[in-house]
């Protein structure tokens, strides 16, 4: 599997930060991307569910809605966690863990999809 997370370091300048908690499996996901292509080079700023900090007026600027993990990269707004996963891949170039051939990606986007709707 060599080369599955090969660290790619699309730019030295990516703005990155990650809202989540450390309870969110789908924030880990996002996060165990981010420590493989941006080790070091991201933020984590912790958003206290049992707080209800998802729900307050300046997290919702941040996500309307209202969940955990959020990324924001490079001044974007991105959510949903397999969507931000492909974003990652895809921006990253990590051909070998998220394909660019459609039936390869296909069966990527399956079990990912059929991931999504178990949790
Ligand atoms: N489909 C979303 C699910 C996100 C989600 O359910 N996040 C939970 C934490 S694991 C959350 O923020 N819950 C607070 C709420 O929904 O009020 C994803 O994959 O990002």
């Amino acid at each position: 599997m060599a080369g599955v997370f090969a660290p790619y370091l699309q730019d030295e300048e990516d703005d990155i930060t990650l809202y989540t908690n450390p309870i969110s499996n789908v924030g880990k996901s996002v996060e165990t991307i981010l420590n493989h292509v941006a080790k070091g080079k991201f933020k984590i700023t912790t958003i206290d569910l049992f707080k209800q900090e998802h729900k307050k007026e300046e997290f919702t600027k941040i996500n309307p809605m209202q969940q955990v993990p959020a990324l924001m990269f490079n001044g974007t707004m991105l959510n949903e966690s397999n969507s931000i996963n492909r974003f990652l891949a895809d921006y990253y170039k990590l051909h070998d863990l998220y394909p660019q051939d459609p039936s390869a990606r296909h069966r990527v986007d399956t079990l990912m999809d059929l991931q999504g709707n178990m949790v």
